[in-house]
């Protein structure tokens, strides 16, 4: 398709939908995870998800009814939609009965909108959004959906799920503030409500899966992505229909678009560092996760290392009378972006750890990496290469260098139950991705020592973990002794 012109955007083709169905997990990597590339899946929101049921009326609108009857205690965050608060909507705190009470106010006000950019006439009445409602952590009970295989390899919600972030990270009232509990969401919008430009946190991968309603995408690749910034590459275009100052942002123009009308029970793929528009077409309830992995892991190093150089940049003029001006960019950068240097280290340290203890298991459990595990192991190596990537890049970084904060100590980690449930759940995880689940019964155990022999890992190296190196070195010696397994070569040669 050539390119369109709408209002004043180029829109140059549409993302590609394809029935998730008919979508092996490798397929899906490999055309689409691995790629960076966005798609809509069809065909994988089944009755079986609850949400399906009993959130939409029989004529496929949110059954507001049932939110108030079930969940209308419950304190969320919704955004009012025609105030702008520096890069996002201005955000209130209200109970799901109250915003139920505006989306009726607004049902039954004059404010319709005219087209399906979202452009409103009428009397103003705010158009109100319920957002990053972290549905499932409140009502872990009610299942109200199951999590689709291709989106499964979710290292930052099963991390959250049994660790917290920040703990490197000052105060314990800053701790609270900041902690994420998990970023699993539920979105519900009026027609017409809105999600501002911006690329997704850590410049992780989403997706987000239309319970019901419609919804209009507007994407722009990575490679352009410097396009919707002013001339200091500081502030980005907050609506891409608004007039764009030619001036401020004199790239704009040039940006090509990418465009995709999302429609009920569709799931849509939005992949690491595209920036993205989203409008409500019609009342809309959304789920909406936000995840990375191996793939992905590079994006999120490179975005905290570039919000950490912009940090330290911010309060340069204090560091002469600054005790610990190290420290207070770290703590800016857990509060601005939502973990610092030492969180994303203790993060990939738990993450190899649990890899590597995966991979003693397989090992110990076939004799070595061929046969029905192979697939489970090869993900598990390429895991296990992608940290090594990512903390040889850490390498270089001055405030990492020489930390007196011991990150991981090996001996304490084996002996923490969490960490026991954090493998169990990692190593489920790749049983089921990878269809092995009949082996699921192994990981129901509550002590790793039933899993594998951990002498071979302790037996690796020194037991406490202070730098990348320490890491790297981790890495290195458990796969020299775990010797002839057939490990990626992106594991043993990452330079
Ligand atoms: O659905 C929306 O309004 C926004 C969703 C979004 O931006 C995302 O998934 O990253």
């Amino acid at each position: 398709m050539g390119i369109i012109n709408n209002n004043n955007i180029k829109i140059n083709r549409e993302i590609e939908k394809v029935n998730g169905k008919e979508l092996n997990y490798s397929e899906f990597v490999e055309r689409y995870m691995d790629k960076n590339k966005p798609v809509v899946l069809t065909g994988l929101m089944d009755h079986h998800w609850r949400a399906c049921t009993d959130w939409v009326t029989p004529d496929g609108k949110p059954n507001l009814q049932f939110f108030f009857n079930h969940f209308g205690s419950s304190k969320v965050q919704v955004a009012d939609c025609d105030t702008r608060d520096f890069t996002d909507q201005k955000r209130e705190e209200m109970l799901v009965s109250d915003f139920l009470e505006r989306c009726l106010e607004v049902e039954g006000s004059a404010v319709q909108c005219s087209n399906e950019n979202g452009e409103c006439n009428g009397d103003s009445v705010s158009v109100p959004y319920l957002k990053d409602w972290h549905f499932v952590k409140e009502y872990p009970e009610y299942v109200a959906y199951i999590t689709p295989t291709f989106f499964c390899d979710d290292w930052l919600n099963l991390y959250l799920d049994n660790f917290r972030m920040n703990t490197h990270s000052g105060s314990d009232q800053q701790n609270k503030e900041i902690c994420c509990s998990d970023y699993r969401f539920v979105y519900m919008g009026v027609k017409g409500s809105w999600t501002p430009l911006h690329a997704d946190v850590f410049r992780s991968y989403s997706w987000s899966a239309n319970v019901c309603g419609k919804k209009r995408w507007f994407f722009l690749d990575p490679s352009q992505c410097h396009l919707v910034f002013d001339r200091n590459a500081k502030s980005c275009v907050y609506n891409i229909f608004d007039e764009v100052s030619d001036s401020k942002f004199p790239g704009f123009e040039k940006a090509i678009w990418l465009e995709c009308t999302q429609e009920a029970r569709e799931i849509i793929f939005v992949p690491s560092g595209w920036y993205h528009q989203v409008y409500n077409l019609e009342d809309t309830i959304s789920i909406n996760h936000n995840w990375f992995n191996a793939y992905n892991l590079s994006w999120v190093w490179n975005l905290l290392l570039s919000d950490y150089n912009e940090a330290k940049e911010y309060i340069e003029d204090i560091k002469d009378i600054c005790d610990d001006f190290e420290g207070l960019c770290q703590r800016n950068l857990a509060a601005n972006t939502g973990m610092n240097f030492f969180d994303f280290f203790t993060f990939i340290a738990y993450f190899a750890l649990a890899n590597l203890v995966l991979l003693c298991y397989i090992y110990g459990r076939v004799g070595s990496t061929t046969g029905s595990l192979s697939r489970v192991a090869h993900h598990l190596s390429l895991n296990i290469g992608s940290i090594r990537k990512v903390a040889s890049d850490m390498k270089h970084v001055h405030a990492l260098e020489g930390t007196r904060d011991c990150i991981v100590d090996m001996i304490k980690t084996f002996e923490d139950p969490r960490f026991s449930k954090f493998c169990m759940q990692v190593g489920k995880t790749y049983l089921m991705i990878h269809e092995q689940s009949n082996l699921s019964s192994d990981f129901e155990s509550a002590s790793l020592v039933d899993l594998v022999d951990l002498c071979v890992l302790k037996a690796c190296t020194s037991s406490q973990i202070y730098t990348p190196e320490d890491l790297i070195k981790f890495i290195d010696n458990t796969i020299a002794e775990l010797g002839d397994i057939n490990m990626e070569s992106s594991v043993l040669h990452v330079a």
